[in-house]
């Protein structure tokens, strides 16, 4: 597809905005679909040097340790150290009006995780899942979003090859569903669009049945109180951090909380990390 091209905006289930729409339009949409493509907001020369500055990050990424994580996929995080184009796509206008209106019943939000996701020939779909599951099931109630999140399409997304899938409108269903994927439609989108969706929609990473990678960079805010009061990471210097004991250090949060809060990077342990023992991906990595 060729930039002169008109959008994608065919996806039923999904309604695209042009990139100079306004946040209060884009909170009203997910408030009442849950996910919203906005077309073409990053440039394509963007998305080229991000992907410059992570090649070698996403080259030396293992592939995921189970299917959730995605067997023939690679999710490479560390985003705002290893690529500084990354942190302008995390403080993009639009998008931080528009969660600044989705989350603007908390106090405060925060980054929750800045990851690309490769999606790699033959990976099967993944398990419908609300991102929002990551904070240990909690039953959020409905309507009562801790989450805004995106996925930037860094290739043009299509069904073929990948491009994520969700139930429109879904975020307002009960909890705890295993839904299948005959529920779900993909999000198409060119690269550079990108799917705002809130951590109560249910949604998956597509099949894909081509013969290149499908990679997306998903950029995820969350509830400022979703975290320790003290914090441990800086009130403790990490030379004094390595010489504790490692049930103290576990304590302190030097370890997951529930199944994947709190990896570094590419999906390493922060024990690890900080005791310098280098572990790849963690096997433990599930639904977040
Ligand atoms: O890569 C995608 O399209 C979505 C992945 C996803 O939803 C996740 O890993 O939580
Ligand atoms: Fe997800």
């Amino acid at each position: 597809m060729s930039r002169s091209d008109p959008p994608i905006s065919s996806t039923p289930g999904i309604r695209h905005l042009p990139p100079d729409t306004s946040p209060a339009l884009l909170a009203g949409v997910l408030a009442e679909e849950g996910a919203v493509i906005v077309d073409r907001l990053a440039d394509p020369a963007t998305i080229d040097a991000l992907f410059a500055e992570m090649e070698p990050w996403i080259a030396a990424t293992p592939l995921g340790a189970d299917e959730f994580a995605g067997r023939f996929t690679r999710r490479t995080g560390g985003l705002i150290a290893r690529s500084p184009t990354a942190r302008g796509l995390v403080t993009h206008p639009l998008i931080t009006a528009t969660v600044d209106l989705v989350l603007g019943h908390l106090t405060t939000y925060q980054l929750h995780l800045t990851q690309v996701i490769e999606i790699g020939p033959g990976n099967p779909a993944q398990a419908v899942h609300r991102d929002q599951w990551a904070f240990d099931f909690f039953p959020f109630p409905p309507g009562y979003e801790v989450q805004c999140n995106t996925i930037w399409a860094g290739d043009d997304f299509t069904a073929e090859n990948g491009a994520t899938r969700l139930v429109p409108r879904s975020h307002l269903m009960e909890d705890r569903l295993r839904l299948d994927h005959d529920r779900t439609v993909p999000a198409e989108m060119d690269k550079g669009s990108v799917l705002v969706y809130t951590g109560s929609l249910y949604h998956s990473g597509g099949e894909n049945r081509t013969i290149g990678p499908r990679r997306g960079i998903n950029i995820t805010y969350s509830a400022g109180f979703l975290r320790q009061e003290e914090n441990q990471y800086l009130s403790v210097p990490p030379e004094t951090a390595r010489e504790l004991p490692e049930d103290l250090l576990r304590l302190m949060g030097y370890r997951r909380g529930a199944y994947a809060l709190g990896y570094v990077d590419d999906l390493r342990d922060p024990l690890d990390v900080l005791l310098g023992r280098d572990s790849g991906a963690d096997p433990g990595f599930s639904p977040r």
